[in-house]
C-alpha cells in the first residue's frame, strides 16, 4: 500500500504527517536509564534536577522535536521497579511545566496513578511500554481520552531478555499490537487515539529486533500511526562493533539517525530518540523522497 499521512488524535490536539515524520525527544528523569540515566540526577541522594530535565527537553524543541516523552522508570533490562509516589515525584514538574509552554508531552509509564496524574498536568499521550496490561491504564486512557502509544514487549524488564522465542516474530508482533488495539478501543478508547510500537530491545534478540525493522510495513499497513524506537540501543553497537569494544550508547546517534530514516521511508509516524536533531535531518531526507513519489503518482 502506498504511503498516506496520519493524524493521530491527543487528548486535545491532533499530530500529523503530512508534512513530515514526528520526531519525539527522550527525557529519562531516572537515575538507572541506560543511556541518559542520571543526566538529570544531583548528589548522591539521587535527588531529580527538574529544572535540567526541563531546560534539556526547550533544547530539543530547539532541534525540532514535535514532541517530548518524559520518563521517572528505568525500563532497561534488569531494572527493578519503583513506587508510584516516587515516579510522580520525578516526573511530574517536568510533565506541568513542559505542558504549560505549550509543548506536546507524553509520559513514559506503565503507572496507571503516574499516567493520571500527568494527563490532568496538561500530558497529551500515555506510553505504555507494557501495552496497556493493566486494566487501570486501559480506563485512564478511556476516561482522559489522551493519546496511547501500546507497546510490545515480550514478558517484563527485569527478565526479558533471558530467552525471547517467537514463531514468527513480526506476525506475533503485529498480532499482538492490533489485538491490543481491539481490546482498548472495545473499552472505549478511541481507535483514532491509538499508536502501536514494535518494542524494539524489549523482549528481543538482535536478529528479532533486526527484522522487525525489516518488517515495517507490516506495522504501517495496519489502521494505526506506528512509533518505533532504536535510539541509542545495544543491538546498534552489536551492528557497528562487531564483537570488539563496545562504544558508548551516546556514540550510536548516526546509527540511530540511519535506523530512523529507514523507519520514515516505511511509513512510520513517530520516531523516539535521544539526539533530536540527528534524526530530524536524516527523517527529512526520507520524507522527501516519499513524498516526492507521491506528487508523481
Ligand atoms: N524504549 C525505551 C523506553 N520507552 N517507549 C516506547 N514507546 N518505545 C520504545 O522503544 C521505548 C520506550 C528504552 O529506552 P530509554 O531508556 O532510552 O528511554
Amino acid at each position: 500500500m502506498a504511503w498516506r499521512p496520519r493524524t493521530w488524535r491527543l487528548r486535545s490536539r491532533s499530530l500529523d504527517t503530512e508534512d513530515h515524520t514526528l520526531v519525539m525527544g527522550i527525557v529519562n528523569v531516572t537515575p538507572d536509564s541506560f543511556s541518559d540515566g542520571g543526566a538529570f540526577i544531583k548528589g548522591a541522594a539521587g535527588v531529580v534536577d527538574h529544572d535540567a530535565a526541563i531546560a534539556h527537553a526547550h533544547g530539543l524543541i530547539g532541534d525540532g522535536a514535535d514532541l517530548i516523552d518524559v520518563g521517572g522508570e528505568s525500563t532497561r533490562p534488569g531494572a527493578l521497579p519503583i513506587d508510584d509516589t516516587e515516579e510522580i515525584e520525578r516526573v511530574m514538574p517536568v510533565v506541568s511545566a513542559l505542558a504549560q509552554s505549550g509543548v506536546t508531552v507524553s509520559v513514559d509509564t506503565s503507572k496507571p496513578a503516574v499516567a493520571e496524574a500527568a494527563v490532568e498536568a496538561g500530558a497529551e499521550i500515555i506510553n505504555d511500554v507494557t501495552g496497556l496490561r493493566n486494566p487501570d491504564m486501559v480506563r485512564v486512557a478511556a476516561e482522559t481520552g489522551a493519546g496511547v502509544v501500546i507497546m510490545h514487549m515480550q514478558g517484563v524488564p527485569r527478565t526479558m531478555q533471558a530467552d525471547p522465542t517467537y514463531g514468527d516474530v513480526v506476525a506475533d508482533v503485529r498480532r499482538y499490537l492490533v489485538d491490543r488495539a481491539e481490546m482498548a478501543t472495545d473499552a472505549g478508547v478511541a481507535r483514532d487515539r491509538i499508536c502501536i510500537d514494535p518494542g524494539i530491545g524489549f523482549g528481543k534478540t538482535f536478529d528479532h529486533n533486526l527484522q522487525l525493522l525489516h518488517d515495517l510495513k507490516a506495522l504501517t499497513a495496519t489502521p494505526y500511526p506506528v512509533l518505533v524506537g532504536t535510539s541509542r540501543k545495544r543491538f546498534l553497537g552489536a551492528v557497528l562493533d562487531a564483537g570488539a569494544g563496545e562504544r558508548k550508547p551516546a556514540q550510536r546517534d548516526g546509527a540511530t539517525a540511519a535506523t530512523s530514516a529507514l523507519a520514515a521511508a516505511a511509513g512510520v509516524s513517530v520516531v523516539r530518540v535521544h539526539n533530536v536533531a540527528a534524526s530530524v535531518e536524516s527523517t527529512r531526507i526520507a520524507d522527501a523522497i516519499v513524498r516526492s513519489a507521491l506528487r508523481q503518482t
